[in-house]
């Protein structure tokens, strides 16, 4: 398995100069709605990323690094208490920390189980559409519902919007999920190198 270590956390709007360029996989979400907590499962490191009940834990772009790829952990949007200057920071330097970074392979896009697409979601979900980046719709804790509750979100999820992508499901909890989320990031970052050497 992959071991990732931290590399350092930035303010910058974009890829830090000194790391090179290799495929990153994007954790974006909701605050609270578990990307730290699935960065660590999916790594299989407890403590490579700094979780929290409170909302807003993630403050900084995070890079977290193997021999050959990056997981970034970006900071949770809708944390209500951050108020304007969270969202100022949101929508100008992460927006565009995405926009310039040659390094995307994927941008996971989580969303808690219980909750489904909430505004601040679809608003997320159109402006990746409408800027064409490569993301996929990962559900989180769904061990908190029943196999029955989690299938009617998912088809709600699959039928409100064209995804080009199937929805994937994880527990940090359970590990439910993991595997197959860290198959995706293999293929992810194997197209990565491939379309870069054409
Ligand atoms: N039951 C359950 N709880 C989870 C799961 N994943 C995360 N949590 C809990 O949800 C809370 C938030 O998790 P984080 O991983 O810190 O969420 P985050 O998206 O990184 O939050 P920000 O950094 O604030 O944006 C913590 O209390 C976690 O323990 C899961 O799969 N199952
Ligand atoms: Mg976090």
């Amino acid at each position: 398995m992959r071991d990732y270590k931290f590399l350092g956390s930035f303010r910058e709007d974009n890829h830090p100069s000194h790391l090179p360029i290799f495929p990153a996989t994007v954790w974006i979400g909701r605050s609270n709605s578990g990307k730290s907590s699935l960065i660590n499962a999916v790594s299989g490191k407890n403590r490579l990323a700094f979780t929290s009940k409170l909302p807003g834990r993630t403050r900084d772009i995070v890079y977290f690094g193997d021999k050959n790829s990056y997981y970034i952990d970006l900071p949770g949007y809708g944390f209500a208490k951050a108020g304007d200057s969270h969202k100022d920071f949101w929508e100008k330097s992460l927006s565009s920390f995405i926009l310039k970074n040659d390094c995307i392979s994927m941008i996971f896009l989580l969303i808690d189980s219980r909750r489904s697409f909430q505004p601040l979601d679809i608003e997320m979900l159109d402006w990746l559409e409408l800027n064409d980046l490569p993301y996929q719709v990962i559900l989180t804790k769904i061990d908190k519902l029943k196999l029955k509750e989690l299938e009617r979100v998912k088809k709600e999820i699959e039928s409100l919007y064209k995804l080009k992508r199937e929805v994937l499901i994880s527990s940090s909890k359970t590990k439910k999920g993991i595997t197959e989320i860290r198959y995706a990031i293999e293929d992810n970052n194997n197209l990565f190198f491939t379309n870069r050497h054409q």
